[in-house]
Order: C-alpha cells, then structure tokens, then sequence
C-alpha cells in the first residue's frame, strides 16, 4: 500500500479484517519492520486517539516518530497558490511539505474541512498536497471528507461483536452545538457500504450526505423507526453538506439526542461513537455507560487498525 486516504486503499476487506485480527492477537509479531523508519505526524487540528493509537501502532512495529502540531511552534503556513505573503504567515505549504518529507519515511496527516468552501473541501487540497509533494507514503489521520483510520476500526468492532451474519447498522445524526465535518459520517458510510449488512442513515431533513458516500444505504428521516432492529447504533453529528447551508449547525435540540427509550427500540444494540463525544447531547449517560457501549473498545481497535495499515506501507517501501 503507498497511501491510505479511503476504503479502496485497503483491498478486499475480509482480508483487511483477518490481518486485523492477526495483529491484534500478537501486536509485536513485527516489531523489526519499522526499524530505523520514521513516521511523522502533522497536526492541523487537536487530536487525542489518533495522536495516541497511531504513535503506540509504529511504535509496536519498531519505528521512530515525529509529532508536530502545525497551530504550536511551527511557522504560520500559507496554503494557497499565487498569493503575497506580506501578511501573519511566514511559510508556504509548499516548501513545508517536501521539508517536512525529508525527514521521515510515511507521514500522517490530520487536516480537518474548513466547512466554509465545499468544492475546496471535496477536492481534499491538504492532504493531497501532501500526496504529491511529500514524496512519501501518507495516511489520512482525517483529512476533510473522511477519516478511514476511524472507519476501520469501527468495522474491526462491528466484526468482533456481531451476532448475525448480517447486522442491521443504523448510523443516525445526534445533536451539537458546534459545527462538525461530515469526514466521520462519510467515511463510515463508505466502509459500510462495502460490506453487505443492511445499512441506514437517519438524520433530519436538510442533513443529507453527499450521494457518493451515501450510497446503497436506505436514508431514513424518522429516527424511531429507523432504529427498529438495529443491531448496531452509530451516533455521530454533522453539519449540513447540501448548499446552500453546507458547514451550518441547522438545528441543537435535543429530539435526535440517543437515549435509553430509542435504544429500547432496537434489538438489544450495540451502542458506537468515534469520541470525543459531548454527553447529553449527542447521547446520554446510561447509553454511554450501559455494557452495550462500544465506544471504548472502538477506541482501542484504534490502534489496530493504525498498525495494520502502517505495516503494509512498510511492506511496500
Ligand atoms: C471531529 C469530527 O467530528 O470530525 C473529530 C472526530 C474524530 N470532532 C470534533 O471536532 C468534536
Ligand atoms: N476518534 C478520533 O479520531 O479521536 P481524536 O480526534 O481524539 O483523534
């Protein structure tokens, strides 16, 4: 694998899920790979899993790494072409990235959506940058439409938990005051959508996805029924992608709020969040709290899915 930006990437993913599940079971059974490599990691937004449970998967494969939060200590950088930088910013993206690709062998990337152009956002114009001027494997720590680390690991847990063949996986908007990228949602929908378990959204009306993540799935604009039969519940805001509201917070009231008596609709759900996750808003204590919340060892198969996507970019330098 030369770069891991989305779920094609990945290959097939029964295949992905085995070598999951065999790191898992040893996670330092490779722990020569990574010698004498580096992976860096640049942060242009606040991150606690992805920094955690990406440095812990390169450290279980012997490797160095650099972390580096863009926003502390480093140069304020200009990000677009052709402009005079006579203003606050002293780099430019583009002497900052091949830079940055000297001194390491993969680099991971966190860039989040700005959420105020759609078109510049969908184009992925970070991390593709990267791509191409970092000479270097990269992988998106969450790039601005998708978070493929999260994906797969979600996808690990829902493999680990399944009770059926074929679960039912209702991923349903919840409610937050701020305004969040649609990368989460997006992303778990493209992953799921490869499988073949029955998949819905639901989610308030002007809250729709783009039709490419979208996909196969059934969208559903009552929550209640939606939740009918679930076998697993994935919670998680974003802010409208239709214009002409796209990156707008549409409505925080707490209708969409997952609580124990929509919980008590499903068939005994699992409950999943990626976190950080604001309670009460998006989900209340006890569902949070309940031996049916996932959200931790969500969490934890962070660093699998980390570490299986790193060991094969190892596998191709
Ligand atoms: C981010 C998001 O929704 O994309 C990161 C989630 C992993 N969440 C927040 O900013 C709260
Ligand atoms: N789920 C996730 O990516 O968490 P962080 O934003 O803390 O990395």
């Amino acid at each position: 694998m030369r770069h891991f930006t989305n779920v094609q990437d990945i290959g097939p993913l029964d295949r992905a899920i085995a070598d999951a599940l065999e790191i898992k079971h040893d996670r330092f059974a490779f722990s020569d790979l990574g010698r004498n490599k580096t992976l860096m990691m640049i942060f242009f937004n606040s991150s606690l899993r992805t920094r955690l449970s990406t440095q812990k998967a390169a450290m279980n494969l012997g490797m160095n790494v650099i972390v580096l939060d863009v926003n502390q200590g480093a140069w304020k950088l200009e990000t677009e072409r052709g402009v005079i930088m006579d203003g606050d910013k002293a780099e430019h993206l583009l002497e900052a990235i091949p830079v940055m690709g000297c001194y390491c062998d993969v680099i991971g990337v966190r860039s989040f959506a700005g959420l105020k152009d759609k078109a510049e956002d969908y184009e992925e114009r970070i991390i593709n940058q990267f791509i191409r001027y970092s000479g270097r494997p990269v992988i998106s720590m969450e790039a601005a439409t998708r978070h493929p680390l999260q994906s797969f690991a979600d996808l690990i847990t829902i493999e680990e938990h399944k009770k059926v063949e074929r679960p039912k996986i209702v991923m349903t908007w919840a409610p937050h005051p701020r305004a969040l990228p649609q990368a989460v949602p997006n992303s778990f929908a493209e992953w799921i959508n490869a499988t073949d378990y029955e998949f819905v959204i639901a989610q308030p009306e002007g809250y729709e996805l783009a039709p490419e993540f979208v996909g196969r799935a059934k969208v559903e604009y009552d929550q209640r029924k939606a939740l009918e039969g679930a076998h697993f519940v994935y919670a998680k805001n974003w802010s409208a992608y239709r214009d002409p509201n796209y990156g707008k917070v549409l409505r925080t009231d707490r209708e969409w709020t997952v609580d124990s008596e929509k919980m008590a609709l499903t068939d005994n759900a699992f409950f999943m969040h990626c976190l950080p996750v604001r309670r009460g808003m998006i989900v209340t204590d006890d569902v949070i709290e309940a031996p049916t919340s996932l959200v931790i060892p969500e969490a934890a198969n962070r660093e699998i899915s980390a570490q299986t996507v790193l060991k094969r970019v190892l596998e191709s330098l």
